[in-house]
């Protein structure tokens, strides 16, 4: 782990990268004053369980996973039934509230197969990973203060342990950069989400945040399970629909209503809170998927296994018809922060709204810094079905 990594977080709610300042920033903040405080630094679906022949169905009716009983069922897990479905999502600015983002990194939509396993129902909460941390003493990548080796000439008393949050504007500013809505924060880790003066009183049912890759990854094989890998999470989320735009049909706002913890008002200075949350919500507070599977939009990002790049997809469907479970390429490239590796995030976060960030989507993707936390990033596991 090096802070130079931690720096160059993807924010993700934003297009736009800028890793370079993240790491300029960072040493900024090292070697000048710890007087600054902080810093900122950083569709097409079918669940065929039997043949590919299904492709053409035209009957969008979700499709419940099978359940085995009690006796054999993992707690609070739920049997994805496996199958053919086809991955990504076409460009969504022709849709209403569609966004702004032709969501390249999706395309081309390929067929993938995937064989069954379970998936938690929600996010990992913070009191299930207070029971890893309490049985194992785990120490997460934000506990840790970057270390001298890592910045020879930093004095010692600027390596200080921290994350990255979310912190609103006072004012309306330009959408250009999400250096202006987020911030480095000394103190900040899954224990004190936005900060030292934060804490977990009465958010025992959030989900946990400020998570890096190996924090997350650390807790699933704690609990005899794993992180999914891009094309279980997608096929989980599509929840048996097929040619939707998002987790729970064809439209943001069914009858009327909000479907996920996401973002009303302006961006990013005003949470309206429409949806009944202002900021992040307890796990499991909107309609489950088709599968039974609750936030598979909004809330907060989840981690996933693969290593991303963009251009994965054109090379799954260079490689054959079908992708058989699909695990990611062999390494990470972002073209827009090369020196940053990275892993696949997925379903958006309470921060995503049309005005600037649409990856609530459930075909599109994002990428986070595999060694920063946010205040917006978890996860959920899985475990391969025997
Ligand atoms: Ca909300």
């Amino acid at each position: 782990m090096t802070a130079a990594d931690r720096s160059s977080k993807d924010m993700s709610t934003n297009p736009v990268n800028a890793g370079s300042n993240w790491i300029l920033l960072l040493i900024l903040f090292v070697v000048s004053a710890v007087a600054m405080g902080t810093i900122v630094r950083s569709m097409k679906n079918t669940t065929d369980s039997s043949s590919a022949t299904s492709k053409n169905s035209t009957s969008n009716a979700p499709k419940v996973a099978i359940r085995t009983s009690p006796e054999t069922a993992p707690a609070g897990m739920v049997l994805i039934p496996g199958g053919q479905f086809d991955m990504g999502c076409e460009d969504p600015r022709q849709l209403t509230s569609g966004g702004r983002e032709a969501m390249r990194d999706a395309r081309p939509v390929h067929r993938v197969q995937l064989d069954p396993f379970w998936t938690d129902e929600s996010e990992v909460t913070n009191e299930q990973f207070a029971a890893f941390v309490k049985a194992t003493k785990y120490v997460t990548v934000a506990e840790v203060a970057p270390t001298a080796a890592e910045f020879p000439t930093a004095p010692p008393e600027n390596l200080v342990a921290g994350s990255v949050v979310f912190t609103p504007p006072q004012e309306d500013v330009p959408l250009d950069s999400h250096f202006r809505w987020w911030n480095y924060v000394p103190g900040a880790n899954w224990r004190h989400p936005t900060g030292p003066d934060s804490n977990l009183k009465g958010r025992e049912k959030y989900p946990v945040v400020q998570v890096a890759y190996e924090d997350a990854a650390a807790y699933a094989d704690w609990a005899g399970k794993r992180l999914p890998t891009e094309a279980e999470w997608e096929f989980a989320a599509r929840g048996g629909l097929i040619n939707k735009p998002y987790s729970w049909g064809d439209d943001l706002k069914p009858a009327g209503n909000w479907a996920a913890n996401i973002w009303q008002g302006k961006f990013p200075v005003s949470d309206a809170g429409e949806d009944g949350f202002i900021g992040m919500a307890p796990v499991a507070q909107f309609q489950p998927n088709g599968y039974g599977l609750y936030d598979m939009a909004g809330n907060v990002w989840e981690w996933c296994s693969d290593w991303y790049r963009p251009d994965y997809y054109a090379e799954l469907s260079r490689q054959g018809s079908v992708a058989l479970n699909p695990s990611g390429p062999t390494s990470s490239h972002d073209p827009a922060e090369p020196l940053v590796k990275k892993r696949v995030m997925r379903g958006g976060s309470f921060l995503c709204t049309d005005q600037y960030c649409t990856r609530y989507m459930v075909g599109s993707r994002g990428k986070g810094d595999i060694m920063t936390g946010t205040s917006h990033l978890g996860f959920r596991c899985v475990k391969s079905a025997k």
